[in-house]
């Protein structure tokens, strides 16, 4: 008597029959997924079929963990969960690292990958180990898929890959699963218990009244948050001193009367003039992840804002409020008195002198003066896609946004390799907008395979290496530790020695003009291109901060 009830919602739900890998292309391209990132094995066949079948691309990149970076930028450029797709054991060793990017850069990716089937997973064989405890740690969730639990599971995934923090699910596929028929489901859809949080919002409203010189630290789940046009109608009214986190970078232009700059990147330690004129900081959609507030709020009273419930200091002064950005803006416009801009000197102080020390180093073919000529000649909505290094806490301070979404950065996870690919991904999503990304030679040579990437799929990506020889950032703390450059040195000579590179045209530039040739012609080849800039890395030294 049970089982023809559950025929008929079988029937009423999958009146096809569909098998799973199909059933999971069906439900990818309902929300919206065009492409699948990865690498395939001999069991992705059938998905990669039936991905194809149902109009979703599936991009082959030289190293899963380059499309697992893709997967992660295109969700963050679209709103649309990433896919990605490695094999069994190296495969999915290699997307890992892409997994653990989602995970802190809060991404909300799909990683498939090919597991042993039921009769051979607990024996010795080749590529076997287990991927639910390899990707525990890197997720929100590991499942894996059966017939009878598929649709759930794929609702579940991308639900929690999607809820806030959004970041990584694994769905690993048994390689005998792909061509069996969707069964009727055992659990759809489980249940997830919300934790009750008590929010310090009295607390806060004394700390926010009380307060003469407050500093906004504004972060990441901001930024994802979309808060651009609730923020600029609050420094309307409240005009406080603005710092952001890296990943923040654009959220208000760097030109408006509330910017002071970027915190942890090149000269912030400038702000020490701010800090020590404030009486109160204010996360606001602040995630630690990317700089936590011990290493430098001095331990000054904290109101914190965030969407969910994060790591913080333990102390008295620290309040914190969680729940949505709206609520936030209403608790801080009802509460903080209309105030002209206190400090605006300091101010206007910190941002001069930062400017000035930029400037003085446009004299020589530094990293300073290869990103004013990227700055001067990239069209404005060009998008940026940095790696991480030295290079990055440059351009994370000096970069100007003007108040644009557009420079794309890992600072969460600080994968070094993250910039090609992400440049990759920024082109197939956006075709029409310049994508350029700007590389330390070391992250290069990590993801060089994925040159070959843009070629295969004509991505007219531009590729700015810095190419100082040496891993910059690393040769820079041996310095400070009176300790010679063992292990960070890259290469002697040029990176290239060629004016090809698999096949793609490197233009060299060893200085100003020649840097600025290069990005003319690299924009008028619409084709991928590299531009290997010969810089003398000497600016980094009096740049980065010291920590
Ligand atoms: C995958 C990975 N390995 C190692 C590091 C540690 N690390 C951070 S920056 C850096 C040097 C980067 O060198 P390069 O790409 O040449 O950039 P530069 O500092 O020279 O600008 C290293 C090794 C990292 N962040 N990620
Ligand atoms: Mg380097």
């Amino acid at each position: 008597m049970l089982l023809f009830p559950l025929f008929n919602r079988f029937e009423a739900i999958y009146p096809s029959k569909m098998t799973v890998a199909e059933y999971l292309a069906e439900q990818l391209c309902k929300i919206g997924v065009r492409y699948v990132f990865g690498i395939p094995g001999g069991p992705s066949i059938p998905y990669i079929e039936a991905f194809r079948s149902a109009g979703i691309e599936f991009i082959l990149t030289s190293n899963e963990a380059a499309a697992g970076i893709m997967a992660d930028v295109s969700a963050r450029l679209t709103g649309i969960p990433g896919v990605c797709h490695a094999t069994f054991g190296p495969g999915a060793t290699n997307i890992s690292t892409a997994t653990g990017g989602a995970l802190l850069d809060r991404s909300p990716v799909i990683v498939l990958t090919s597991e042993i089937d039921e009769r051979m997973l607990h024996r010795t064989t080749q590529m076997n180990i287990d991927h639910q405890r390899l990707f525990s740690p890197l997720t929100k969730g590991t499942f894996r898929l059966t017939p009878h639990n598929a649709a759930g599971i794929i609702e579940d995934a991308i639900r929690l890959c999607t809820e806030e923090y959004p970041g990584p699910v694994h769905i690993g596929l048994p390689s005998d699963l792909a061509n069996s028929p969707v069964g009727p489901d055992s659990a759809i859809g489980s249940a997830h218990e919300k934790e009750a949080i008590r929010n310090d919002t009295g607390k806060i409203i004394s700390m926010l009244g009380n307060s003469a010189s407050p500093l906004l630290a504004i972060g990441l789940t901001a930024a994802r948050s979309g808060v651009e046009e609730k923020l600029a109608s609050f420094l309307e009214n409240k005009k406080i001193p603005v710092v952001l986190t890296p990943m923040a970078k654009g959220l208000i232009p760097e030109s408006h009367q509330c910017y002071a700059g970027v915190l942890f990147h090149a000269l912030s330690d400038y702000f020490d003039e701010l800090l020590e004129k404030t009486d109160l900081i204010i996360g606001l959609g602040y995630d630690p992840v990317e700089y936590n507030y011990e290493s430098w709020t001095r331990q000054l009273p904290l109101v914190h804002f965030n969407t969910v419930k994060t790591d913080l200091p333990e102390s008295e002064s620290v309040a914190r409020y969680i729940g949505p950005p709206g609520e936030w803006f209403d608790i801080l416009n009802k509460n903080l008195p209309a105030s002209l801009l206190v400090n605006s000197s300091v101010l206007d102080s910190v941002r001069d002198e930062m400017a000035s020390v930029f400037n003085g180093f446009t004299s020589h073919f530094g990293p300073v003066t290869a990103l004013k000529v990227i700055m001067d000649e990239l069209p404005g909505n060009a998008i940026i896609t940095a790696d991480v290094g030295s290079h990055l806490h440059l351009i994370g301070q000096y970069w100007k946004t003007s108040g644009r979404r557009n420079l794309i950065m890992t600072n969460g996870w600080s994968g070094m390799g993250f910039g090609l690919p992400a440049a990759l991904a920024a082109n197939l999503i956006h075709p029409d907008t310049t994508s350029v990304c700007v590389t330390g030679d070391g992250g290069f040579l990590m993801m060089a395979g994925e040159i070959i990437t843009a070629r295969r799929y004509n991505l007219p990506v531009i590729t700015v290496v810095f190419a100082d020889g040496e891993l910059n950032l690393i040769r820079l703390k041996q310095s400070w530790q009176n300790i010679p450059p063992h292990g960070s040195v890259l290469y002697a000579g040029d990176l290239f020695e060629s004016d090809t590179f698999l096949g793609i045209k490197v233009l060299t530039a060893d200085n100003e003009e020649k840097m600025r040739q290069a990005i003319k012609i690299a924009l008028s080849m619409n084709k991928p291109v590299i531009i290997n800039a010969r810089i003398d890395p000497e600016d980094y030294k009096w740049l980065v901060v010291r920590r």
